[in-house]
């Protein structure tokens, strides 16, 4: 194992997780590796957690800092949020002990854009960071840093930290050598230089991470697979979603917006996503390219299939077979992926440039297309904003899908008006549901209304939706964009006092 550490002297740094673990003080903020499910230390965060059980147990309650790429695994948030070792919390989370913590108003949480993070921790408005814990697939023997499965914002946490622990994982195939794009030329304004990307697959970076020897203060061996996403085959309402997805490309490509092999793309994570993406690998559509956060089981079919030549992301979450098949032919993919920072994967600059097609899931959308991604019933967060606003503001078409219904039909996912807003009726150009595609470019409010409850919307909930958008056009204090402002969110304090947004 010790073969992976490459490097003399970081191999006399080699240490048990608990003795690194140690290393951290009561109080740091720790910044620690993990995107969806991939590449998060998997040994240094649960001996953390044991520690802060015993100081606990022993009335010396202890808590940290926790910022990560996006979400991680149960082992990270969920065992550290479990005893209640986290202080604040960012960006993206998934985990359900972490949820609970966040929504019973005892774990802080900060839900920031995830290209932002980098930028914020540089300007120093979360403190700063103490430590960084990193995954690494190996070192080099001049003592370069080999990435793992997701790179998120490891170059900040390895440029930022004081100390670095590293967790060097053999699980990780040792293909992963080469395939990352670090780049090291992002600086505040006012030097910050354009950034030379102009397709998914330019190389403007090092393979490597770099950090000066001297800050890395343990060295940890690991043989731990990553969390996997679990995959389930498309549902029926996935599959209409993802018809409607792929008429609406096809009619685009016809009238000449969209060039015959479209735009790269960009896809949230989950089985509508995926639905798509199974779409797309049947579909007309040849030479597609992606620049996306995380490429999943859809996009790992679809570079088999050749449909797909390249695909650029910040990580890998795939599904446990997804990810046997790819680990072991990573040498037949690695021309065709690469792995960059979060900051540059989801850069506004680049996904305008490039004309993106962001594909993304809502909690619920409303009448006149502002989205809610982020928070059930304007109160309770579900996951956070991830990248979605980083792709939907500055896509060249920035698509939000879901079914129509959520909690077996109790709830609307169209309603009045959002009790949340993640992205705003200026950035959604279209709303699809398993009833239909609403392309909303160019309409206005009113029109857009019609539009969606019309396309959208369940048929139960249509009449309840024309009664409200009717009787708002009459007695709403503006014209424009019509509402009854005491009884917009009436349906989701219907849900909250009986259960159901259904009335009677
Ligand atoms: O709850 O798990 O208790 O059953 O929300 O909903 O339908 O399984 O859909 O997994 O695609 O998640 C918006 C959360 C959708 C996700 C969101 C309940 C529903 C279920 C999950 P249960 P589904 P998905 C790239 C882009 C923000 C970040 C983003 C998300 C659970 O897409 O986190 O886009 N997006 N990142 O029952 C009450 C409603 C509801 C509702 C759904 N209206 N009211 N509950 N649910 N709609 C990835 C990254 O950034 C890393």
């Amino acid at each position: 194992m010790t073969g992976r550490i490459r490097n003399r002297e970081l191999r006399s740094r080699i240490v048990e997780a608990e003795e690194a673990a140690q290393l951290i003080r009561p109080g740091d903020n720790v910044g620690m590796s993990g995107f969806t499910g991939a590449g998060y230390p998997k040994e240094v965060p649960g001996a953390l957690a044991k520690r802060v059980q015993k100081a606990h147990e022993a009335g010396d309650p202890i808590k940290f800092g926790l910022w990560t790429g996006a979400s991680t695994a149960p082992e990270l948030d969920g065992a550290l949020a479990e005893v209640d070792g986290i202080d604040l919390r960012l960006p993206y989370q998934s985990d359900p002990v972490t949820r609970a913590k966040i929504n019973d108003g005892s774990l802080g949480y900060t839900d920031i854009h995830l290209s932002h993070v980098a930028q914020r921790v540089w300007q120093g408005f979360f403190g700063k960071l103490d430590v960084a814990v990193v995954e690494v697939s190996g070192i080099t023997e001049d003592g370069a840093l080999i990435p793992s499965a997701s790179v998120g914002n490891n170059k900040t946490w390895l440029e930022q930290a004081d100390r670095v622990i590293l967790e060097v994982n053999s699980w990780q195939s040792e293909q992963l050598e080469g395939l990352h794009d670090v780049y090291y030329g992002t600086a505040l304004p006012p030097h910050r230089m354009p950034i030379p990307i102009t397709h998914p697959a330019d190389r403007i970076g090092s393979p490597y991470f770099h950090c000066p020897a001297d800050k890395i203060v343990a060295v940890v061996e690991t043989d731990s697979p990553d969390r996997n996403s679990p995959f389930t085959a498309p549902d029926e309402t996935s599959a209409r979603i993802a018809g409607h997805i792929l008429d609406f490309l096809g009619t685009e490509v016809e009238s000449g917006r969209l060039p015959r092999n479209l735009l790269p793309l960009q896809s949230g994570v989950g089985n509508i996503a995926n639905a798509v993406l199974a779409g797309l690998d049947s579909g007309p559509f040849e030479s597609l390219t992606a620049y996306t956060e995380v490429m999943q089981d859809g996009m790992l079919q679809l570079l088999d299939s050749g449909r797909l030549e390249f695909v650029s992301a910040t990580a890998f979450s795939l599904s446990s077979s997804a990810l046997d098949r790819f680990n072991r032919n990573l040498g037949d993919y690695r021309d065709r992926i690469l792995l960059r920072p979060q900051e540059i994967s989801n850069h506004p600059e680049v996904v305008r440039r490039l004309g993106c097609l962001a594909m993304n899931g809502v909690i619920e959308a409303d009448i006149y297309g502002n989205v809610n991604s982020t928070h059930v019933m304007g109160s309770r967060i579900q996951n956070g904003i991830g990248g979605s606003g980083d792709f939907a503001r500055n896509a060249y078409v920035s698509i939000f899908m879901t079914p129509s219904q959520a909690k077996n039909g109790a709830i609307s996912t169209i309603v009045p008006m959002v009790s949340h807003v993640d992205h705003t009726e200026h950035d959604v150009d279209v709303i699809v549901t398993e009833q239909g595609l609403a392309d909303l470019r160019g309409l206005p409010p009113r029109a857009r209304a019609r539009k969606i409850i019309e396309t959208c919307a369940h048929p139960d909930f249509r009449p309840a939706l024309r009664d409200y958008v009717e009787r708002a056009a009459h007695a709403s204090y503006g014209g424009h964009t019509p509402h009854l402002l005491d009884e917009a969110l009436s349906w989701h304090q219907r849900y909250v006092r009986e259960g159901s947004m259904r009335a009677g």
